[in-house]
């Protein structure tokens, strides 16, 4: 028979041998087991006298306390390899480069809206802005827009549910006009007539028309502006809107023209032509606004005496001054959200 050491060693030596849980519960049932054996030593003290028993009990027991430690040890090693193998399995490198955040940037649209805000900022326009749901008074009757103009037919026109005080339907604004017709209004409401100072604003925004093929979109930017004082001429209108689009085009060698035209709120109305002296479109001539003097109907109707005042208006698309800009040669390409159009105009 082996001696007690002897057994500790052989179990230590089984224990580390064994290279998984199931393996190591197989060597301790060799030990420790029902027939282990070190239960048969224990069993065997039975038959011992009281003295011997004292002793080789104390012995036996030493070893059983020393064989579990050394099963406890193990199981704890085999435990602690488990968890290595499995952190090591599910490990996320760090060290990767992240896929990075893609930077946005305005749409087009958007950057010629600040651009002409900057431009008529820098030569003392005021900045306004107003309601896209509109009352029938400022948006056709304030206007000088009759009745039974076309623009004012359900066609024409977004109504929407609801209506305003004198019982007409509200709209979706078709221009930015109203805007001014507001700030005018208030305008001389604040100042009243006398010593009151110059109107002058742009109105940038968004519009509603009935329209949509490939050069109408149902909602498309404006710009209006409106310059309102004793003595603003027909020419402080050229003069100002040809200095802002040789200016928004950076090119003084730029060349406009005025064509009489007809708008209910401008008497005398023109067209504005421009043509580029070079590049794709150079000499051409292209439609970019429309402009006239405040039409004497228009000034009552926001309370401004048009024996006193007097003044000029103008609107321009933005979508448009966009396209020619850019040398965009679709108006839906704005609307589309296509990532590789708008990706084009980094911030
Ligand atoms: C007030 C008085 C007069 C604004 C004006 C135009 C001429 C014009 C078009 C240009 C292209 C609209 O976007 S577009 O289709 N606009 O031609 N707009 S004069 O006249 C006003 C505005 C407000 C109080």
């Amino acid at each position: 028979m082996v001696s007690l050491d002897q057994l500790v060693e052989d179990a230590k030596r089984d224990f580390s041998k064994a290279s998984d849980p199931a393996a190591l519960e197989d060597a301790k049932a060799r030990y420790l087991g029902k027939s282990g054996l070190l239960t048969e030593r224990l069993k065997a003290l039975g038959g011992m006298s009281p003295e011997e028993r004292k002793s080789a009990g104390a012995e036996i027991n030493r070893a059983k306390t020393a064989v579990e430690d050394a099963l406890n040890a193990r199981r704890q090693a085999l435990a602690d390899q488990v968890l290595q193998a499995r952190l090591a399995a599910e490990a996320i490198d760090v060290s990767l480069p992240g896929r990075g955040q893609a930077l946005g940037s305005l749409h087009p649209v958007m950057r010629t809206w600040e651009r002409v805000e900057t431009i008529f900022h820098s030569i003392g326009f005021d900045v306004a802005d107003g309601p896209e749901i509109e009352t029938d008074w400022f948006n056709f009757t304030a206007l000088n827009s009759p009745e039974n103009h076309p623009a004012r037919s359900m066609q024409d026109t977004f109504y929407v549910d609801g209506n305003d005080a004198q019982g007409k339907p509200l709209l979706l604004r078709t221009h930015t006009s109203p805007i001014q017709v507001r700030y005018a209004s208030e305008h001389v409401k604040h100042y009243g007539q006398n010593n009151m100072p110059p109107i002058k604003v742009i109105a940038p925004g968004r519009t509603y028309r009935v329209d949509s093929d490939a050069t109408h979109s149902p909602m498309f930017h404006q710009v209006e502006g409106l310059w309102i004082a004793k003595d603003v001429s027909f020419a402080d209108l050229k003069g100002v809107y040809t200095d802002f689009l040789r200016t928004f085009f950076e090119t003084n060698a730029l060349q406009v023209r005025f064509r009489p035209s007809y708008f209910p709120f401008t008497e005398p109305s023109a067209e504005i032509d421009m043509a580029f002296a070079s590049g794709k479109l150079a000499g051409r001539w292209l439609e970019i606004s429309g402009a006239g003097q405040v039409h004497p109907n228009v000034l009552r109707n926001m309370g401004i005496d048009p024996e006193r005042y007097m003044g000029f208006a103008f609107g321009s698309g933005l979508e448009r001054l966009t396209m020619l800009r850019y040398g965009i040669d679709d108006l839906r390409l704005f609307f589309d959200n296509d990532l590789r159009f708008l990706a084009q105009f980094p911030a």
